[in-house]
């Protein structure tokens, strides 16, 4: 996977990235990390790529022409543009759709992405209504930019990437999949500051470690992420379990 990140702010992406697994990714070369400074576009004198907004208003606006000759340089070697089609280019923005997992296997599935960062108030809509081809936020708050949302995106991604996760880290997703949250991990001592781990978990009896680690999971989405529970794959006997921890909670049994 080829990932480019369009932005005023190279230094920041790259550093944020280079870490850990994603660093690790990048070194092996599962995916290739490729920032492009939008400044390096300007076409003015003084290196400026902002100005005033037509109309008033407070902030700057990102020029068009900068961000056009950045994505260009990008999307002329790109694959897509080669089979006349356009590269896949997300403009990172609040104005986006919600970022979710479903979305990140989907975007996985590209052999190349374009990121697209604005700061400031924006930038020209007229280079976007050209270039983007997708409009993405990663929750409802405001960033000052779409710097760590594109990070947030190509970690994100990446972890989907055949060959970044070792085998020994690829197991959270599976169960975020089925819409539950992990169950609870304990490690070493088996008593810290006088709380014990579960008996079940040393009792080296595997099939029941696996029930309750799915009980686990259950109770804890019904507890912190109770909206998952409608689209979660569950067993007609664990639906059954949940409506009688639900009964029991609003005190009816
Ligand atoms: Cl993608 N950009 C900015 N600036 N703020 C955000 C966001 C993106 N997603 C949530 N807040």
């Amino acid at each position: 996977m080829d990932f480019h990140v369009l932005t005023l702010f190279p230094d920041m992406v790259r550093q944020g990235l280079n870490t850990s697994i994603i660093g690790r990714a990048i070194k092996d070369g599962h995916i290739t990390l490729n920032t492009v400074n939008i400044r390096d576009f300007s076409v003015n004198k003084h290196n400026r790529v902002d100005d005033y907004p037509y109309g008033g208003g407070a902030g700057m606006v990102i020029q068009a022409e900068p961000v056009y000759r950045a994505w260009e340089s990008v999307a002329k070697n790109s694959k897509a543009i080669k089979q006349g089609k356009k590269p896949r280019c997300i403009y990172l923005t609040p104005q986006g759709k919600v970022f979710h997992q479903t979305m990140v296997e989907e975007f996985a599935q590209e052999e190349e992405l374009i990121f697209l960062c604005g700061h400031y108030e924006g930038i020209d809509e007229r280079v976007l209504e050209e270039v983007v081809t997708d409009y993405v936020s990663i929750g409802d708050y405001v960033l000052t930019g779409g710097e760590l949302p594109a990070m947030v995106m190509v970690d994100a991604i990446s972890r989907m990437v055949p060959g970044v996760l070792a085998n020994d880290e690829s197991g959270t997703t599976e169960s975020f999949e089925g819409n539950l949250l992990e169950y609870p991990q304990y490690s070493r001592p088996e008593d810290w500051m006088g709380k014990k781990v579960p008996a079940i978990l040393l009792s080296g009896d595997h099939a029941k470690v696996e029930a309750w680690r799915r009980e686990q999971s259950i109770k804890r989405t019904m507890e912190r992420r109770p909206d998952l529970l409608a689209d979660a794959d569950l067993t007609a006997k664990e639906k059954a379990m949940v409506e009688h921890l639900l009964d029991k909670s609003q005190g009816k049994c």
